[in-house]
């Protein structure tokens, strides 16, 4: 019986693994988890799955033409080295999802990272951006993100997200459902705006239907009635509370409601319960987003929490304090980090880098624009841009067109296919884990860490020494990767002098150490192996967490406030299309796994039944779905969960490209909802890609 941290999502769930040698007999939820509780979704059960799955791969594998050769590790790293030193300054690096929840993409990944040119692409930018810049310009750091005390909160007001299905997103919170009725159990209150009824809508006390991408009129109107009822709070640590009022002074929800679809005279009552209740958070995700005004929308967001006085107070949107590797636990308040302008654009569109990093919509334009500065060389570290960023059909003509690239990941698939070779990281269950990410947006204060259940084997590489090795040929071929290894740790250590390296210890257990040692609660490697440390509730603590150069919080940058100009009424396109996740699926992977994607398609176009009967659509038909960008043919799900005129793909399909080596993904293959987004509609601010609210038009299909 072995324990692990699940790495599969936010949750962090703890397991239960029973094994017999190298072979998972049962995965459990681990009832003695104080944080999980025995929690698990089918996700966690499938790592069994997962390990077993033969096609996942094992061995490198370099690409000759059109055929794949099983390589050692000596000649795929060979190749690697001529290949790839020449292209460095033309070299990107694009970093997908699994990267957060793995201690080698936070600890060694950024060590590749300084060996490129800036060109650095992630998932972020068709993810969470919007809500880091909005919290960077408000708090000074893209990490201070104020998380629901959803273990004390009387009223959660959800926005753009459903935690029942995804488990939850910056609010890291094993077993939603239970924590959402715990807090309907203490006469609380959750209401959930969304343009579809979701399972959380369901489970909520109320659901109204919004428009898409009509929030920030919304939370515009929400702000007016406080100010226009008295209901505004205010506190000494704000700065820009009059300019907010200033700028509310129209948005009665009178005039707003037409634009949100929300009524009125709910919205005043929304906003006096959020104002009353003894502890309320808005919390917003990713529906609130990745969409037109999504930097906007999370900014209003906690405008809200910090006017109706919930902002840092038990029961309402407050700051975690993490054991490891946070920075607002680091540094002084005021000390001026703060938001940083953009001083990198990217070369084709001149789109700013933000936090560091490229909008992924400007990946396949820089690869295939031919001039100084193309980008001619790509790895990929456990990502799979050909379904998850935009403008799909662009982009898998850009990866044809890379001179060089070499994708580290589990499979050959709609991605890993254009490689030239690919290194495969050992089973998910072959490594330490400790969530540096998700600490720092938890619900509770928690230090937690797993052991590998499995030893990596002879013949494997472990994921670190992967992209080590990676970095090392970039930037250090002279030396060994041990000796590479204790260079990072060194600077570590000299970053954090009060620290002591283990000698012990190396590779990331080393690092998590170091940055253990040098945090708030200075805990050591051994104590927090040995047991889950509990660091208690979500405590207030806004002036230490503060990095604005101020010192206070910004509730109103002048960079947003320009950006409200951008919010024009617009007439409504005849269809308008959102995404939708489901609980057996993990964005684009985790496919190939019979016992998750048996049954009915999980990928249909959801769309009312009124709209359906308009168009002469049958459940089950085939409708062709048109955006500016492409056309793709996709079964019909008629479903009276949608808003009318709202109609819903979910992304992370489109499994039936050539080339790729899933099986049993292809037989489920779905159809590729990312060749309908256009990479040039982006919230200007975060380089964040418009999912939620695409134009589409649809049309029945003529049957053969
Ligand atoms: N239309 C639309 N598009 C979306 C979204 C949406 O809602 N709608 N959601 C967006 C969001 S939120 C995200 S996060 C992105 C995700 O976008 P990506 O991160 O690009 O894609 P994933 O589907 O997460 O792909 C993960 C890849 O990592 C591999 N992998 C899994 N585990 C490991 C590991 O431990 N190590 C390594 N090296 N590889 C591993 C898998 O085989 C897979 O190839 O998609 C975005 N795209
Ligand atoms: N089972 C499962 N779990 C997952 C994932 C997965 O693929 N499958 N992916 C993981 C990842 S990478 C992430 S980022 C998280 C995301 O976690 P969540 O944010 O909870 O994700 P979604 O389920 O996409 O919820 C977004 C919601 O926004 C709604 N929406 C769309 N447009 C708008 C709008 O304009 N306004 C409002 N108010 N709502 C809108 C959609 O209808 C949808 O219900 O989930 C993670 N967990
Ligand atoms: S909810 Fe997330 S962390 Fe928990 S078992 Fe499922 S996939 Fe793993
Ligand atoms: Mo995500």
């Amino acid at each position: 019986m072995k324990k692990a941290i699940c790495p599969l999502c936010e949750a962090t769930c703890g397991l239960v693994i029973s094994t017999r040698e190298d072979e998972i007999l049962d995965i459990r939820g681990d009832q003695e988890d104080p944080f999980s509780q025995g929690y698990l979704c089918p996700k966690g059960y499938a790592l069994k799955a997962l390990e077993e799955d033969p096609e996942r791969l094992r061995q490198p594998l370099i690409r000759r033409g059109q055929a794949w050769e099983q390589a050692s590790w000596e000649e795929a790293f060979e190749l690697i080295e001529a290949r790839l030193p020449p292209l460095r300054e033309q070299l990107a690096l694009y970093l997908g999802n699994p990267n957060v929840h793995n201690l080698s993409g936070q600890l060694y990944v950024p060590v590749l990272a300084r060996q490129l040119k800036n060109h650095i692409y992630s998932a972020s930018t068709l993810d969470q951006m919007p809500k880091q810049v909005a919290c960077s310009l408000m708090f000074g750091d893209p990490m201070s993100i104020p998380i629901p005390d959803l273990e004390r909160t009387s009223y959660l007001l959800i926005l753009g997200a459903n935690p029942l299905v995804s488990n939850g997103s910056l609010m890291t919170a094993p077993n939603m459902k239970a924590r959402l009725k715990r807090i309907q159990q203490r006469q609380g209150k959750v209401v959930v705006i969304d343009p579809r009824r979701t399972l959380t809508a369901e489970a909520a006390d109320e659901h109204h239907f919004i428009r898409p991408g009509g929030d920030a009129y919304f939370l515009l109107a929400l702000l007016h009635t406080l100010h226009q009822e008295g209901l505004v709070r205010s506190n000494p640590h704000f700065q820009g509370a009059e300019t907010i009022a200033a700028l509310v002074q129209d948005s009665s929800p009178e005039n707003m409601s037409p634009h949100c679809g929300i009524a009125a005279s709910t919205i005043r009552r929304l906003s006096r319960e959020l104002a009353t209740a003894p502890g309320a958070a808005v919390y917003g995700r990713l529906g609130t987003c990745t969409q037109e005004f999504g930097t906007l929308t999370s900014w209003l967001i906690e405008v809200v929490n910090a006017l109706t006085g919930n902002l840092d107070r038990p029961g309402g949107a407050m700051f975690p304090k993490a054991a490891a590797g946070a920075r607002n636990t680091s540094g002084q308040p005021g000390s001026g980090r703060g938001y940083r302008e953009p001083v990198q654009f990217t070369r084709v569109r001149g789109l700013p880098q933000v936090n560091g990093e490229f909008p992924a919509s400007a990946l396949a334009e820089e690869i295939l624009t031919s001039g100084e500065g193309q980008l001619r060389g790509l790895i990929t570290i456990a990502g799979n841009p050909a379904l998850s960023a935009p403008d799909s059909d662009q982009l898998e003509r850009a990866l044809a067109d890379l001179e060089f690239m070499v994708s580290v990941d589990s499979y050959l698939n709609e991605t890993t296919r254009f490689a030239h070779v690919i290194l495969p990281p050992p089973g998910h269950l072959q490594r330490a884990h400790y969530d540096l990410v998700f600490a720092q947006l938890a619900v509770h204060n928690f230090a937690r860490f797993s052991a590998p259940v499995f030893p990596i084997k002879p013949g494997q590489l472990d994921e670190w020494q992967i992209v080590l090795q990676l970095a090392r040929i970039l930037s250090a071929p002279q030396i060994s990767l041990e000796q590479m290894d204790d260079l990072v740790a060194h600077q570590l250590q000299q970053r954090n002098p009060s620290t002591r390296i283990d000698p012990n210890l190396r590779g990331p257990e080393r690092l998590l150490d170091l940055l253990l040692q040098a945090g708030p609660y200075r805990l050591k490697l051994p104590q927090v192996r040995s047991e889950n440390i509990d660091l208690g509730p979500l405590q207030p603590r806004l002036p230490e967490v503060l990095r604005t150069p101020s010192g206070k919080v910004d509730l109103a940058p002048p960079q947003l406030v320009q950006d409200l100009q951008r919010l024009q009424p617009k007439p409504n396109p005849e269809f308008v299309l959102i995404g939708r996740r489901e609980l057996r699926s993990n964005n684009s992977w985790m496919h190939n796994l019979p016992l998750l994607v048996k049954g009915p398609s999980l990928c249909t176009l959801q769309i009312h039944p009124e709209d359906a009967q308009r168009l002469g659509l049958q459940n089950g038909d085939q409708a062709r779905v048109s955006s500016q960008t492409a056309s793709l043919e996709v079964a019909v799900e008629i479903s009276d969960r949608l808003m009318p005129g709202v109609v819903s793909i979910p992304h992370g399909w489109g499994h039936s490209r050539p080339g790729s080596r899933q099986t049993v993904a292809s037989r489920h293959a779905g159809v590729n909802v990312n060749r309908l987004l256009d990479s040039t509609r982006l919230d200007p601010l975060s380089g964040t890609i418009v999912q939620n609210g695409v134009a589409v038009k649809i049309q029945a299909c003529t049957s053969a």
